[in-house]
């Protein structure tokens, strides 16, 4: 017997529907959003999940003794699970809610980091990291006496793996990397970089800001130790996101914040805390935000992310591909493995005014160092332009950016 898959064509003009931002004209054109790796783009159902539990559900969790407050705990855990089965992990009590990815490393930081690295200890970084997985590091090597290792990256912006496995040895105690780069979309070989650490003796943090939207992220298959998002990257609310850690590692690592709901018992003379997730969910959490972060998590299934990655990986072909005939445009980044992420820059033009220039034609990119200095220094560049493409975006905004670029490099021909 034949069976005949047949495959749904991708719907991106629907999908666009959803977003009631994206219809809209900006300096009299129609919207193009190309800053999805700043913050995605919300969809109407969240927009309306946050609005529902303002105007409905609105109450404290976990403690009250009314209905309100049982349904808003009960959303709240939602999202919990749902975030479980995103990233497979084992159980939920390994999602922790942070406020995105910069406290997520910062919790780790302060917590695994201060309990396992010591005088002489190593934690290696990339190049590439987005600076917030370089400060928390940088702080916290400091206070310990350790030193932080980085591994360099190539001019097509890929790490360079022999000198990670260089890096590795006894003394690591964390690796800290992107899973994919904010500034140039490079996809680092998250299984192979963990695989190496464990085989030194060494824990793993994915930052997965970049990813999570966009590729799926298996903590169970990459037998990974942390990771961490942002949901305004992933269509979701901002001021929200997750930390994911092994039950292990959680259980053994000191609290972050003290406060309430981190507690069980708390006397003058000692505290007892609270069984994880909530040891590391300090006070009243941002509530409706994290609720309507569900939606999110449950419109990025409803596409699937393997639809969304190819969706997004022929406009970044189709784009990359007429880029290169636009006289002038030099793309920055040229990894074999990329996602949705085509910075460049133009001789003769600042990438600032590049950026107002097509802002003008009603396009948002961003222009800048992308929270990445290091790596801009590296590849000799004060910073580039960025355009980052999402589940919403069409090849004809692909046409009108292109359009726009040509327009803008023949002012400095
Ligand atoms: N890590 C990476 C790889 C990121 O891209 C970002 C945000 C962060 C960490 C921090 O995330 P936050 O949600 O805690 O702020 N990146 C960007 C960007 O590329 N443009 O604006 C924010």
């Amino acid at each position: 017997m034949n069976e005949t898959v047949t495959k749904t064509a991708y719907q991106a003009e629907e999908i666009r529907k959803q977003f009631p931002v994206l219809h809209q004209l900006v300096n009299g054109k129609p919207l193009v959003y190309f800053d999805n790796a700043a913050t995605s783009q919300k969809p109407q159902r969240v927009i309306d999940a946050l609005i529902h539990y303002y105007q409905t559900d609105n109450a404290n969790i976990h403690r009250g003794a009314h209905a309100l407050a049982d349904r808003a705990t009960a959303d709240y855990e939602a999202t919990r699970l749902e975030l479980r089965k995103f990233v497979n992990a084992e159980e939920s009590e390994e999602i922790i809610f942070t406020r995105g990815t910069t406290d997520g490393i910062n919790l780790v930081a302060s917590t695994y980091g201060r309990m396992a690295v010591h005088e002489g200890d190593e934690v290696i970084i990339s190049a590439m990291e987005h600076h917030s997985n370089i400060v928390p590091w940088q702080l916290l090597c400091e206070e310990r006496g350790a030193k932080l290792r980085v591994v360099p990256v190539t001019d097509e912006g890929e790490l360079v793996y022999e000198e990670y496995r260089r890096l590795l040895s006894s003394k690591t105690k964390l690796v800290a990397v992107a899973h994919v780069s904010n500034a140039l979309g490079t996809v680092n070989p998250i299984k192979q970089i963990i695989a190496d650490a464990h085989a030194a003796g060494a824990k793993v943090l994915v930052d997965a800001a970049q990813s999570c939207s966009h590729l799926p992220v298996d903590v169970q298959d990459l037998d990974l130790d942390f990771l961490v998002s942002s949901s305004h990257k992933m269509y979701g609310p901002t001021g929200t996101g997750f930390l994911y850690g092994k039950r292990a590692l959680l259980e053994a690592m000191p609290p972050y914040q003290g406060g309430g709901e981190m507690i069980k018992e708390v006397s003058f003379e000692k505290t007892t805390f609270n069984d994880i997730p909530y040891k590391f969910e300090a006070g009243t959490p941002n509530i409706g935000d994290v609720i309507a972060y569900r939606k999110a998590v449950e419109f990025i299934n409803e596409i699937g992310r393997e639809e969304i990655a190819e969706h997004e990986d022929g406009l970044l072909r189709y784009a990359t591909e007429q880029m290169r005939h636009i006289k002038g445009v030099r793309i920055v980044g040229e990894a074999s493995e990329k996602v949705s992420v085509l910075s460049f820059v133009i001789d003769g033009l600042h990438h600032f005014d590049i950026g107002m220039m097509l802002d003008a034609r009603g396009i948002a990119v961003r222009t800048g160092h992308h929270c990445a200095q290091p790596l801009m220094h590296r590849l000799g560049l004060e910073g580039t332009v960025r355009a980052s493409f999402s589940a919403y975006n069409t090849k004809s905004e692909i046409d009108a950016f292109l359009e726009g670029v040509e327009r803008v490099s023949n002012l400095a021909r």
